[in-house]
């Protein structure tokens, strides 16, 4: 049974792999990494995706089967380019796809497109959710049926430029003394369309139960929201983007506050860290990726899998990026 990490594809480079339980089998819905000629910069312009693949498996050691494209950024009216991380939720016999794409005007927006099978083809509706903004939804489906979306990304996500939902003139994060940018979260309407209220900042506090310093480079919140639930706790996870790290904080509401506990894995070959976590078949296992197979270029990346532990006090083991 699986011990070491397992990279889940060849001849595709995959990232960002968000996965899901549905009837019975294991989907992951990743970026798709391109090579796209354009050089590297802190804007991620060289992260030029085009379009998504769905894969499937059975069993965690098992076969991964590639559903091909099953959303194109040609198929999306109001799209300009880049399609970032996204993620699927289920509701009465329907799949929806959540996806960042930067808009005609270079902002990046959240669509979704729906399909009546985890494995697509997705048709895109004809807007992006109103009042989205910013990359890496994650939707989160709590045990009342209630579906809730965590969003958000610094630097080239374009989180800086808003304050309470509104985009500002000129936007950069807040001095290192100052409270931290806080990722989104939003309940979504009862079609999983929209959201169904004004997303609200997640909070993350320190030990002291002050919000964490936007200073605070190894735990504060960068991009690459996760939440699952454990023992009737809320995890949130994330990136922590330049300082590469994937870190974890609790709390007793979806909504938080949260209180920042630890590392979940530390940096992996490449720039970017991204992730999902989810129970099958009675184990705990972290999907996320990283550009070892590519040679360490950052824009192409390969998704992989390794088993997640918990210890009794429900705090998560640290699992090294590094490890083959
Ligand atoms: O894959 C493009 C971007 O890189 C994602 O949206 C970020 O989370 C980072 O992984």
């Amino acid at each position: 049974m699986m011990k070491n990490p397992r990279y889940l594809v060849d001849g595709l480079y995959t990232a960002d792999p968000s996965a899901h339980v549905f009837n019975g089998k294991l989907y992951i819905y990743p970026s798709h990494d391109i090579e796209s000629g354009i050089p590297e910069n802190d804007n991620g312009d060289h992260f030029d995706m085009r379009d998504y693949h769905v894969f499937s498996m059975d069993d965690i050691d098992g076969e991964v089967t590639d559903h091909g494209v099953v959303l194109d950024v040609q198929d999306v009216p109001w799209a300009g380019r880049q399609m970032w991380d996204t993620d699927v939720a289920h509701k009465n016999g329907k799949y929806y796809l959540y996806f960042p794409v930067k808009d005609k005007t270079d902002i990046f927006r959240i669509g979704v497109a729906v399909s009546d099978k985890p494995e697509g083809p997705f048709v895109p509706e004809k807007h992006p959710i109103t009042g989205s903004y910013s990359i890496d939804p994650a939707v989160f489906e709590d045990e009342d049926g209630q579906h809730y979306m965590y969003f958000g990304g610094l630097w080239g996500g374009q989180l800086q430029r808003y304050r309470n939902n509104k985009a500002q003139e000129c936007g950069s994060e807040p001095a290192d003394d100052e409270s931290s940018l806080p990722a989104r979260v939003v309940k979504m309407s009862d079609d999983l369309l929209e959201f169904s209220e004004e997303p609200k900042s997640l909070v993350i506090l320190d030990e002291n139960g002050e919000p964490l310093k936007a200073g605070d480079h190894d735990r504060r919140f960068f991009e690459a929201s996760w939440m699952h639930k454990y023992n009737g706790k809320y995890y949130f996870s994330y990136s922590t983007g330049n300082t590469h790290l994937l870190c974890y904080a609790v709390g007793d509401s979806p909504y938080g506050p949260f209180t920042y506990k630890g590392v979940i894995l530390t940096p992996v070959v490449g720039w970017t860290t991204h992730h999902s976590i989810c129970e099958f078949k009675g184990k705990w296992y972290l999907f996320h990726h990283d550009s070892k197979p590519s040679g360490g270029k950052t824009w192409l990346r390969s998704m992989k899998v390794t088993e997640l532990e918990y210890n009794e006090d429900g705090s998560i083991k640290t699992i090294d990026g590094m490890a083959d």
